[in-house]
């Protein structure tokens, strides 16, 4: 086994006390996430979604990264293979852990596009409907740099590159019900990889794992990290 890539989801944050999309905390204000992450919300009315993300990008400032984020940044530093981790999260709980070799296939709520001028840029505090491009100084078109519904999940040809060459894939706290995301472990599957999933329930897309380890992650990934590592210093791995 050389090649690993892991899928993490909103239930590796839960135990940060970030909430999860789904679930019966899974409301904002009485909103699903469905009807406030999609362009044509945020045409229709954008105070509502600035508000949205704008409340989230405060909480995450009064959070840390939790034991799973932790592992998973102890298995990029020590993993000898090739490692891809793709978060659909936007918060930055995995680079603050440490994690490097880490993407954001849904954007991230730390940054701002300008839908002005195109540019992306690191955004701190609310941003609202007056907010200022810092490259362009256009005021009210930046957005948060989020990928909504219908929008195309970012870096996607990297990722499908990493899915077919991978050894082992592992997914982590996602329900499974978006998509393209949970079509990764068919992907995976069909290119010879062994397939793992760690979430409190089993999710939508259980059956087509080859093994499903139900519990928390921040107790789950731990011990499975120290499984993977140990069995890598074990048997060197063949480059
Ligand atoms: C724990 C735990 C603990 C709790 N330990 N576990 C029909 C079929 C196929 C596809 C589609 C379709 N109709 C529409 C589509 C496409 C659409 C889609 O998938 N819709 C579904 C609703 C069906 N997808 C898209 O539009 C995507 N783009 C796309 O397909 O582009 C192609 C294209 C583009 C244009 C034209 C044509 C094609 C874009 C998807 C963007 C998703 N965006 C969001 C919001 C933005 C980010 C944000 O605000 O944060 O991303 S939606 C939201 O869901 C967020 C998440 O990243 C995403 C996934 O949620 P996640 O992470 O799985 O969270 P939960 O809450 O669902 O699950 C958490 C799990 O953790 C649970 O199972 C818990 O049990 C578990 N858990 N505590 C371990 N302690």
């Amino acid at each position: 086994m050389k090649n690993i890539v892991l899928l993490t989801g909103a239930g590796v944050s839960a135990e940060s006390g970030l909430a999860t999309f789904r679930g019966p905390y899974g409301l904002w204000e009485g909103h699903r996430v469905e009807d406030v992450a999609t362009p044509e919300a945020f045409r229709r009315d954008p105070g509502l979604v600035h508000a949205f993300y704008d409340a989230r990008r405060a909480r995450l400032e009064t959070v840390k990264p939790n034991a799973a984020h932790a592992a998973l940044a102890r298995l990029d530093a020590e993993w000898p293979g090739e490692l891809l981790l793709v978060t659909q999260n936007v918060d930055d709980l995995h680079e603050r852990a440490g994690s490097r070799r880490l993407l954001h296939m849904h954007g991230e709520l730390t940054k701002g596009w300008c839908l002005a001028c195109g540019e992306r840029f690191r955004w701190r505090g609310p941003m609202g409907e007056d907010a200022c491009c810092p490259s362009c100084g256009e005021q009210g078109q930046v957005r948060p740099d989020i990928v909504w519904f219908g929008e195309m999940p970012y870096e996607m040809e990297r990722i499908d590159d990493a899915l077919q060459a991978c050894d082992l894939f592992l997914s982590i706290g996602t329900s499974g019900a978006v998509y393209p995301a949970a079509g990764f472990v068919q992907t995976a599957r069909h290119c010879g990889a062994r397939t793992l999933e760690i979430n409190l329930e089993p999710s939508l897309g259980s059956f087509m794992f080859d093994e499903s380890r139900i519990g928390k992650a921040g107790e789950l990934v731990p011990e499975w990290v120290d499984e993977v590592l140990q069995s890598a210093h074990s048997r060197p791995i063949s480059r």
